[in-house]
């Protein structure tokens, strides 16, 4: 394990003022967030902010058929990269440090080595990956996971947003349906820098997480159907009312949760009611689920227990449903030989280190699938997230920078 070198740290006035320029696409008023849906002219505008950022690096930029975008720092040898990135897309009420502090904290490394002039024997990669948050483009980690071949790059273009538009179509608006081979070649190694966007660092007064793994999700989308009609004449009993079904779904997924305890988190984030008015029983009601754990059986046992809870609800109120999966993905183990690199390169820089899983999902676990993956996570205040009022102070963002630039660094110098 190499020594960080003392002379080389990050510039973090430079990296606040890339966190700024960035966040004012889609900025949120009076807020410092942003919402940047995948696809969106806010998002093409990101994109073209950070891909001319990397072109005054002089980096090579290459676009891929699901609108990844990579830039290479050549080493000292050819082959691999060792790779850093995230996402730049956000959700609709995003804060400015989710994913764009991973892609912009990669620029600023490696305009911290240039400005030293340290060429790093292999080459050094940062990336942005397309709808890493699936909030429009459901599955999450879309891009990342067709980069590493986990879906056809036909199957992902196909795919439809909640507002209309397939992947493709989107992608072809904006300019960034490129070319570049998919699957991509694995890299080196992969190391990806995010806030924690839970509350658990604050809480323990630790600065640094080096992160162990990224637990399971289940998003499913659900569709009761049962009769609309008029809320006036409708004696109770005679109703069919897929709303019902749809809200008793919400109060069990909490309360199945609330029951089984940590880890287990159940959300029902998206909810609606078709015609969707003041007085008529509505015809169909759709939400989703999202369920995450970190041990895959129990996420299957929860599986289990809201369907099992779902068709009874629905058998009573005489509706029918169709269930939809948006997402699937099992929980991921980092590799254990990074994860101890983040954690003694953190150690080395002085700053505390804890090592924890991650409750969000992240381009990383995608990356894990083909190369050496770990990541570094930085504390959010309040544990805020997804919130336009997402926050990481200063000091945090340069420890957590100035880790991933000497993990980066004795990963390229390996
Ligand atoms: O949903 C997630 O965990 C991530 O923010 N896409
Ligand atoms: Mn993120
Ligand atoms: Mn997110």
């Amino acid at each position: 394990m190499a020594v960080p070198r003392s002379d080389l740290s990050i510039d973090i006035d430079r990296l606040q003022q890339r966190l700024a320029d960035l966040a004012a696409i889609g900025a949120i008023e009076g807020t410092d967030g942003c919402s940047r849906l995948a696809l969106t002219d806010e998002d093409r505008e990101g994109r073209d902010l950070v891909m001319a950022q990397m072109n005054e690096l002089g980096l090579d930029i290459t676009i891929d058929g699901i609108g990844n975008v990579v830039a290479v720092m050549p080493g000292q040898t050819k082959g691999p990269p060792v790779m850093t990135g995230s996402h730049i897309d956000t959700v609709r009420t995003g804060g400015r440090y989710d994913g764009n502090l991973g892609v912009l904290a990669g620029l600023e490394v490696i305009e911290t080595l240039k400005t030293a002039g340290v060429i790093p024997k292999r080459p050094l990669a940062v990336a942005f990956f397309t709808d890493e948050e699936g909030a429009r483009f459901p599955p999450d980690m879309l891009g990342s996971l067709v980069y590493v071949g986990g879906m056809p790059l036909e199957q992902a273009l196909e795919i439809e947003a909640i507002d209309g538009p397939t992947v493709g179509e989107e992608l072809t608006r904006i300019g960034y349906a490129g070319s570049a081979p998919l699957p991509a070649a694995a890299p080196h190694a992969f190391v990806e820098l995010h806030i924690e966007q839970g509350p658990v660092l604050e809480a323990e007064g630790i600065t640094i997480g080096a992160v162990t793994g990224v637990q399971g999700i289940s998003w499913q989308e659900v569709t009761v159907t049962g009769q609309s009609n008029h809320a006036g004449t409708t004696p109770m009993h005679m109703r069919k009312d897929p709303g019902l079904v749809a809200v008793e779904c919400a109060a069990f997924v909490r309360e199945m949760a609330m029951d089984i305890g940590h880890p287990q988190v159940g959300t029902v984030g998206r909810i609606e009611f078709s015609p969707n008015l003041v007085n008529v029983i509505p015809a169909s009601a759709t939400f989703t689920v999202d369920l995450r754990n970190t041990d895959e059986a129990e996420l299957r046992h929860c599986e289990r227990r809201f369907a099992d809870f779902l068709e009874a609800a629905a058998e009573v109120e005489d509706c029918t449903f169709e269930i939809r999966e948006l997402a699937r993905f099992e929980p991921v183990v980092f590799d254990p030989e990074v994860v101890a690199l983040v954690e003694t390169t953190a150690q080395e820089l002085g700053q505390s280190v804890l090592r924890m899983p991650s409750g969000a999902g992240h381009d990383a676990q995608m990356l894990a699938r083909v190369c050496p993956t770990a990541m570094i996570f930085t504390q959010s205040r309040d544990g805020l997230s997804h919130n336009p009022h997402e926050y990481t102070a200063p000091a945090d963002l340069e420890a957590g920078a100035n880790v991933l630039l000497h993990t980066l660094l004795a990963l390229a110098e390996s």
